[in-house]
């Protein structure tokens, strides 16, 4: 007999975007053969947890049918890409998230292994190889990446998909609503171990701009550079930061001209304003609008009080824009038709959606944690299932300081792997062990600045008594518009860190 083995599918949506009939497959799927929940991830992904190994095939082929896939959800390649969700600016979105599916397309294995594995050879899904393609990989060879590889768009002002926490970060240039190009950073990426102080977090480096024509063949060529100078023999240091910081940006950059025929052009003005994501309803075009709804943790599921997912599936039976997964785990029903607004209005007030989303305080809507225990084999401490209880406890101190209405990000992980980018929190809480967390302090509020850490081991009470003061000062001393990290920073509670290397210094 064997043991009831069971396993986490990701399903990869290149800029989070799913149709309703995608929605409501892997409604279905999550009941069917998951535990009843329907994950949204920090890179705009599905995840099905706890998945029978019996019941693998039939999961895989139901959302085949759907035309979605689980090829490089994980492994050594390009991840699922990430674009920003705006729904304000729904003709430039379409545009960033058009090179976003083609950026993806380019850089998914074209291996035949996945189809006869699963599917009995059969490809149905918009990313099977052509014919003739299968088993020759152009980009990744025969011996793939070193490591795992990022790629993220953002939309300026709305750093929402945290761009410089990505191996390439690409952010749009546009005039009067047209899309011209993208600035490239290379080099970012969360992952670091505790004890090894040669391991950290780093921000991408802005290099240059590149043109539409350029985009995907510039990303290749990173690539490419990263598959043939990454380290192959430990994986603590195979990640494209530290092939950067071990040949050195001039040096890479010059293989990179070499390998384009041509030397990135300097890079154009921008300005991100936050990395979170803007909830409630907005205006799109031609008469449609979006509704951008916040979920804990991701974790879509119905609670006494808020059926949350009965409400979705409803929606999915009427709604004709897409479901938009964002990279801060909530969701924008985009594209909604103006005699659909009311309706979606009235199917979440009828499930306890809507009364819920109102009680919401700022803290929450800039939160976000990992999936840490007990799904996690990584995981030192609890992050998901306890944040929300530490938010309260934390919103008592805001409330008191008179802080309602700022908004600090806050991330919790269950170990420094980094899975809600929390070195980019005001607040980051890292897990340490059971019950016990490292706090940083100290980045910005649009993904700019990495934290820097304040505390070590800090059990709940300790992380109260640590943050008390420092809101308390905040809302006493801050100069106006102030954010908190930066506050942290001036006040000099923290020093800024400026560089992935000096992340621990
Ligand atoms: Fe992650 C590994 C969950 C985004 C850095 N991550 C894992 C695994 C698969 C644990 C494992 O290897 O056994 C986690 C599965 C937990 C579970 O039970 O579901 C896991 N990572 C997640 C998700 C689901 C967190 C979430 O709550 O949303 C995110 C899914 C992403 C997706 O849809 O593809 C997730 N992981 C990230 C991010 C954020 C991002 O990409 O913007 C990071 C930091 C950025 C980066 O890569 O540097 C991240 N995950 C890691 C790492 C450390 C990588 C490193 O270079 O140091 C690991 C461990 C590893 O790769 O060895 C890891
Ligand atoms: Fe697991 Fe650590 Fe990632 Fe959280 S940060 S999901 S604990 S690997």
């Amino acid at each position: 007999l064997e043991p009831l083995y069971s396993f986490m599918i990701r399903v990869r949506v290149p800029g989070g975007v799913a149709s309703p009939s995608q929605w409501q497959r892997m409604d279905e799927l999550s009941n069917t053969y998951a535990n009843g929940t329907l994950k949204l991830t920090t890179r705009q992904t599905f995840q099905l947890h706890g998945v029978l190994k019996r019941n693998l095939p039939r999961a895989i082929q139901g959302f085949n049918d759907v035309l979605m896939d689980s090829i490089a959800g994980c492994g050594d390649v390009n991840r699922n890409v990430m674009c920003s969700v705006n729904p304000h600016e729904s003709q430039l979105h379409q545009q960033v998230q058009d090179v976003a599916t083609q950026i993806s397309a380019h850089l998914t294995p074209r291996t035949s292994a996945y189809w006869e594995l699963w599917l009995n050879g059969e490809q149905h899904s918009a990313s099977a190889p052509n014919e003739g393609e299968e088993d020759h990989e152009p980009i990744y060879g025969k011996t793939y990446l070193p490591r795992k590889f990022k790629i993220a768009l953002a939309v300026p002002p709305q750093n929402d998909t945290d761009v410089f926490a990505n191996d390439i970060g690409l952010i749009a240039i546009e005039k009067k609503g047209k899309l011209l190009g993208f600035n490239i950073a290379i080099g970012g990426g969360m992952g670091m171990t505790f004890g090894m102080p040669e391991t950290y977090p780093r921000l991408a480096d802005l290099v240059g701009y590149v043109s539409l024509d350029q985009v995907v063949d510039v990303c290749e060529k990173v690539v490419t550079i990263q598959r043939d100078w990454g380290n192959r023999e430990n994986r603590k240091f195979s990640r494209l930061k530290y092939t950067l910081d071990r040949v050195g940006l001039d040096t890479f950059l010059a293989e990179l001209h070499q390998r384009l025929g041509y030397a990135l052009a300097p890079a154009k003005p921008y300005q991100f304003t936050t990395s979170g994501d803007a909830f409630g309803w907005s205006g799109g075009q031609k008469g449609k609008t979006n509704l951008t709804l916040f979920v804990e943790g991701g974790r879509v599921y119905d609670k006494p009080g808020c059926e949350l997912k009965t409400a979705l599936r409803h929606i999915s039976e009427f709604h004709t824009g897409e479901f938009r997964l964002t990279g801060n785990q909530n969701l924008t029903l985009a594209n909604i038709e103006p005699a659909h607004r009311a309706l979606i209005q009235d199917v979440l007030e009828a499930h306890g959606v809507w009364a819920q989303t109102q009680q919401q305080t700022a803290l929450r809507f800039h939160s976000l944690a990992c999936v840490a225990l007990n799904t996690c084999s990584l995981a030192f401490a609890e992050a998901e299932r306890y944040l929300p209880h530490l938010l309260d406890r934390i919103d008592t101190l805001i409330q008191a300081n008179g802080l309602a209405d700022e908004g600090i990000l806050i991330r919790m992980t269950g170990c420094p792997n980094g899975c809600a980018r929390p070195y980019l929190g005001e607040i980051g809480l890292v897990g340490r062990a059971i019950g016990r967390y490292n706090l940083y302090l100290g980045a910005d509020h649009a993904g700019e600045r990495l934290n820097k850490l304040y505390k070590e081991m800090l059990d709940e009470e300790g992380i109260l008594q640590e943050l008390a003061p420092l809101l308390q000062a905040y809302a006493q001393e801050r100069q106006p518009s102030e954010r908190f990290g930066d506050f942290v920073v001036r006040q000099g509670y923290v020093h800024a860190t400026t560089h992935g290397q000096n992340f621990h210094a």
